[in-house]
């Protein structure tokens, strides 16, 4: 008989300690609280709720993941292209359990998604695997995601909007940050916390003043 192969997760990720989560969550539930009352986000609501003059609670709009985490790989328990071979690698063996710290610089919201987007430091760029920043990225969008730098992509899903998945918060990341190089950046509006400027079609990037840290574990996650 065949020895039997490993099994593969549904995804590998740095995932947020317990308290640091709920730091994290508190934080960025209160931008949320105050983004909904700006003029400027009232200005383009309908690009959440298709009506003009209809108001929205984000913090009830957009439904939180179980697990705060940034994924690294998804493999779909083998399924996914790349997957055997990144759970392989040695630096992916030797970095299972470790902690490490992530550094969030930007909080997005779009009628999709809410999210945060990290910086990747070197050595967590060891992570994050080759061609990862393209997967399922439509080829209209191709070019300039090829454009940008390798862990681009890199985020942490804060909430969904009803029936949306969460993979979309990386698509919607990379068209931000597109959008940005290309300087489609409209209003700007100073927040206590940052920058928030808006780039059409309800796509919000709020740049932090101070980037926020979260201590987290590196790990591979199967349901
Ligand atoms: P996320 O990283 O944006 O949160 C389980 O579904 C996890 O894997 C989620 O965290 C999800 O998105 C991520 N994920 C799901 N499908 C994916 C895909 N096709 N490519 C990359 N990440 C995916």
């Amino acid at each position: 008989t065949k020895p039997k192969e490993p099994e593969l997760p549904l995804f590998f990720g740095w995932f947020l300690l317990p308290e640091e989560e709920e730091r994290i969550k508190c934080a960025t539930m209160d931008f949320l609280k105050t983004l909904d009352t700006l003029e400027a986000f009232k200005e383009h609501i309908s690009e959440f709720t298709g009506e003009a003059e209809k108001e929205v609670d984000l913090e009830q709009y957009f439904q939180n993941p179980l697990h705060l985490h940034c994924t690294t790989k998804f493999c779909d328990y083998g399924k996914a292209e790349g997957a055997k071979e990144y759970a392989e690698l040695q630096v992916v063996k030797e970095s299972l359990a470790k902690s490490d710290e992530l550094s969030v610089t930007a909080l997005i919201v779009t009628p999709r998604i809410f999210g945060a987007r990290v910086a990747l430091t070197e050595t967590q760029m060891k992570l994050w695997p080759e061609g990862e920043d393209k997967e399922g990225v439509a080829p209209a969008l191709m070019p300039s995601v090829e454009a940008l730098p390798m862990g681009s992509r890199a985020h942490v899903t804060l909430g969904c909007s009803a029936g949306v998945e969460a993979v979309q918060t990386g698509l919607d990341l990379l068209e931000i940050l597109a959008l940005q190089k290309e300087g489609k950046e409209g209003t700007q509006v100073e927040m206590d916390l940052g920058t928030l400027s808006y780039l059409s079609e309800g796509r919000w990037f709020l740049t932090l003043r101070e980037p926020i840290t979260a201590d987290t574990t590196f790990s591979s996650f199967s349901d």
